[in-house]
C-alpha cells in the first residue's frame, strides 16, 4: 500500500462510574481527556481508496511500540484545553442566529437587527454557551453575499450584543467580517470553508486571536449537493481537516484555538452524513475539540421524514446525542432548550444519575 496513513477509531464507550472504574483498573482509555472511556479501537491503515482494518482492545493499542500509533493515541486521549475560554467538561451548545433574509429555518423572522439581538438573548437564556451570528446563508443552492451586505447585516447585531453573557461566534467565510466581529467582541470565527474562501482569513484569525471552527465542505454552497462523491467519506473528511489544522498552525493559530467540524450536509448525501456520524469518534485523532452541526438539516428528513426544517427537531436531538455519545464537545443548534434537555437526559441515563 503506497502512502498508507494511520487512523484510530475509538469504540466501546463507557460512561459515569463504569468509565471511572475501567479507567482506574486500566482496561479503558479516556476519550479526549473527558469523562467518556473507550475500551476498543479500530486501527485503520491505508487511505480513502484502500485500507486495512483491525479491531483491537484499547489496552493492546496503548501497549504498541509503534511511534506513530503512540503519537496518534496521545492525540485521541489528551485533555483538550478550554475553547474560546469555555471548559469542555460537558457538551457545549452553540445557538444559531441567522441574520439573513432567506434563513432556512426561521423563515426570515430574525432578519432585522432588533429581532436578531432578541433572539440571541433568548438563546442565551435558554442555556446557549455560544451564539453563532451569521449574515450569509450557506445552505445548499444559496448564492454568495457581497461583503458590504454581510457587514451591514451582522455588525449592528454584534454591536447590539455588547456586554452579552454568552460567547459570540461569527459565522462567515470573509476575513473582513471576522475582523469587524472581533472588534465588536466576538471570540470565535466559524468558517464553513475552513479559512480557504478568503485568502486573508488565515491571517485574520492569527492576528485577531479568534478561536476558529474549521469545517469540511466539498464544493461551494450553490452546487455542493450536485452528486458529491467520496471513496471513503470519513477518511477524506479526516484528511482534509488534518490539512486545514496544519495550515492554521503554520499561519500562527495555536492548536488550542482550533475546533474541527465534519460539515454535515455540506457536499454530502444522506449516506455520507450517516457514515460521518457513525464514524465520528475517528475525528478525535485530530487532537482538537469536535463540533457537530446537524440541526434541522435535510438528511434528518431523509432518514425518517420531516419535509420542513421545523419538523426535524426530534431527529436533530437524536443526532446531537449520537455525537455526544462519541465525545463530541460542541453542538450547533436552533433549539437550544430542547437540545439541552435531550443531552441532559441522555447523559443522566448514561451515567445513572442527574447532575
Ligand atoms: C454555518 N453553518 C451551517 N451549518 C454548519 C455546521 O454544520 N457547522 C458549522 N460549524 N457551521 C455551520
Amino acid at each position: 500500500m503506497t502512502d498508507a496513513k494511520l487512523y484510530l477509531r475509538p469504540l466501546g464507550f463507557l460512561y459515569g462510574d463504569a468509565a471511572d472504574a475501567a479507567l482506574n483498573s486500566g482496561v479503558a482509555l479516556p476519550l479526549a481527556g473527558g469523562p467518556i472511556a473507550f475500551t476498543a479501537v479500530e486501527l485503520i491503515e491505508g487511505s480513502a481508496s484502500e485500507s486495512e482494518r483491525q479491531l483491537l482492545a484499547a489496552t493492546a493499542v496503548a501497549a504498541s511500540r509503534d511511534r506513530d500509533v503512540a503519537a496518534l493515541l496521545d492525540r485521541v486521549t489528551a485533555p483538550r484545553p478550554p475553547f474560546a475560554g469555555l471548559l469542555l467538561d460537558r457538551p457545549l451548545i452553540m445557538g444559531i442566529v441567522n441574520v439573513t433574509p432567506d434563513s432556512f429555518s426561521d423563515g426570515g423572522l430574525y432578519d432585522k437587527t432588533d429581532g436578531a439581538v432578541m433572539h440571541a438573548a433568548e438563546l442565551a437564556k435558554a442555556g446557549a454557551d455560544i451564539v453563532d451570528i451569521g449574515g450569509e446563508s450557506t445552505r445548499p443552492g444559496s448564492d454568495a453575499v457581497q461583503e458590504a451586505d454581510e457587514l451591514a447585516r451582522v455588525v449592528p447585531v454584534l454591536e447590539g450584543l455588547s456586554g452579552f453573557n454568552a460567547v459570540i461566534s461569527i459565522d462567515t467565510r470573509k476575513a473582513r467580517v471576522a475582523r469587524a466581529a472581533a472588534e465588536a467582541g466576538a471570540k470565535i470565527f466559524n468558517d464553513v470553508s475552513a479559512l480557504t474562501h478568503d485568502k486573508d482569513s488565515l491571517a485574520a484569525a492569527a492576528e485577531t486571536g479568534l478561536a476558529v471552527v474549521l469545517m469540511h465542505a466539498k464544493g461551494e454552497p450553490k452546487t455542493m449537493q450536485d452528486d458529491p462523491r467520496y471513496d471513503d467519506v470519513a477518511l477524506e473528511v479526516y484528511d482534509y481537516l488534518a490539512s486545514r489544522i496544519a495550515a492554521a498552525e503554520a499561519a500562527g493559530i495555536d492548536r488550542a484555538r482550533i475546533a474541527a467540524d465534519p460539515g454535515l450536509g455540506f457536499g454530502k448525501t444522506l449516506t455520507h452524513n450517516l457514515a460521518i456520524l457513525a464514524n465520528l469518534s475517528l475525528l478525535h485523532g485530530l487532537g482538537v475539540p469536535l463540533l457537530v452541526g446537524a440541526s434541522r438539516k435535510r438528511f434528518i428528513g431523509g432518514v425518517s421524514g420531516g419535509e420542513t426544517p421545523e419538523t426535524r427537531e426530534p431527529g436533530s436531538y437524536a443526532a446531537a446525542i449520537a455525537g455526544a455519545a462519541q465525545g463530541a464537545q460542541l453542538f450547533r443548534v436552533h433549539d437550544v432548550a430542547g437540545t439541552r434537555q435531550a443531552l441532559a437526559v441522555w447523559l443522566a441515563s448514561a451515567v445513572g444519575k442527574g447532575s
